[in-house]
């Protein structure tokens, strides 16, 4: 019997090792409002559309995927959705810089600012002549200082918790090594640094879930290097855009960073992204991230309706 294909159209690309799959074409119509509405309209009608796209076997658990929408504001040059291997994420640092690189790859844009629509607010990509992007974050702040939390095997880990376009717990003092050769030791206790969060009920704002863990150490070539586990258990291979600017707000928050400094921020892998801040008020900031992505796919995936695992591999 002939199979029949469904096909989704992707660009795929990474950012200092992490990657996005931009989805160009193929998903279902989420209407003209706006991207946080159309997001809750994917989550609650359309997740078969994330899981196909990016769980086993077309996709795996680091990949973050991208959703292109047209955008509300005629002055914008994009809106975008992610979403990973457990569900959507607000805003991501990596993933709008894999999206503008992406599409400069296709075409669609040139060098210079663009206002990009993500599901918690506008932020600003400049995309430089060396093709590297720049993202005008949104509203950054720490929400809690000094934040301490039991953590079965580790004793009492302290952290601030802080928002960059996700929530983040930010340990200072990583309890193991930021090395490479670490990466299954940090996992592990950065899932029970995340455990312990949700059994203790210490939350972000509005009892928003703590869903990235930041452990930092120091670098040679960097003014620090991290490890961030992302929500759906894998670390982030990059320095983490939203993380970076929940590190900033923290930074800004205790002076030890001024606003138009740079910061260089390495990942668990050696990779970086340079960021600096404005003070927007005197809670938060705007932070900006610099980094730099690499086309790596221009692909079709296929759905054959024979397929059992067509729409993913979950449990
Ligand atoms: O770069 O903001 C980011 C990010 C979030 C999750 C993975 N990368």
């Amino acid at each position: 019997m002939q199979s029949q294909y469904t096909k989704i159209e992707v660009i795929d690309s990474h950012t200092a090792g992490e990657p996005t799959r931009l989805v160009i074409d193929g998903f279902p119509d989420l209407g003209q409002q706006s991207v946080a509405v159309r997001l809750d309209i994917l989550r609650n009608s359309h997740d078969i559309w994330r899981r196909t796209t990016i769980l086993e076997p077309r996709g795996n658990d680091i990949l973050v995927g991208a959703l292109l929408c047209k955008p509300q504001n005629p002055a914008a040059t994009a809106g975008v959705i992610f979403f990973n291997n457990q569900g959507y994420l607000g805003m991501c640092g990596h993933g709008t810089i894999g999206l503008v690189a992406s599409l400069h790859f296709l075409g669609h844009i040139t060098y210079g600012n663009h206002l990009i629509e993500t599901p918690v607010g506008d932020v600003t990509a400049q995309l430089h002549q060396d093709g590297s992007v720049s993202i005008q974050n949104v509203y950054s702040y720490r929400y809690r200082k000094a934040v301490r939390v039991d953590v079965p095997d580790l004793g009492t880990v302290i952290g601030d918790i802080a928002w960059g376009g996700n929530w983040f717990f930010l340990v200072e003092q990583s309890p193991v090594a930021i090395d490479f050769q670490n990466i299954k030791l940090l996992t592990e206790v950065s899932l029970k640094i995340k455990q312990a969060l949700v059994d203790q009920s210490i939350y972000g704002k509005d009892g928003q879930e703590i869903d990235h863990i930041e452990l930092f150490g120091s670098h040679p070539n960097a003014n620090s290097q991290s490890f961030v586990l992302c929500p759906g258990g894998a670390y982030d291979r990059s320095p983490c855009g939203t993380g970076t600017s929940a590190k900033l707000a923290c930074l800004a928050a205790d002076k030890k960073l001024a606003a138009g400094e740079i910061w260089h921020q390495a990942s668990v892998i050696g990779s970086q992204f340079q960021a600096s801040f404005q003070q927007a008020d005197e809670n938060g900031i705007i932070p900006t991230i610099r980094g730099h992505a690499y086309i790596s796919g221009k692909n079709t995936l296929l759905i054959d309706e024979q397929d059992p695992f067509r729409f993913g591999i979950s449990v």
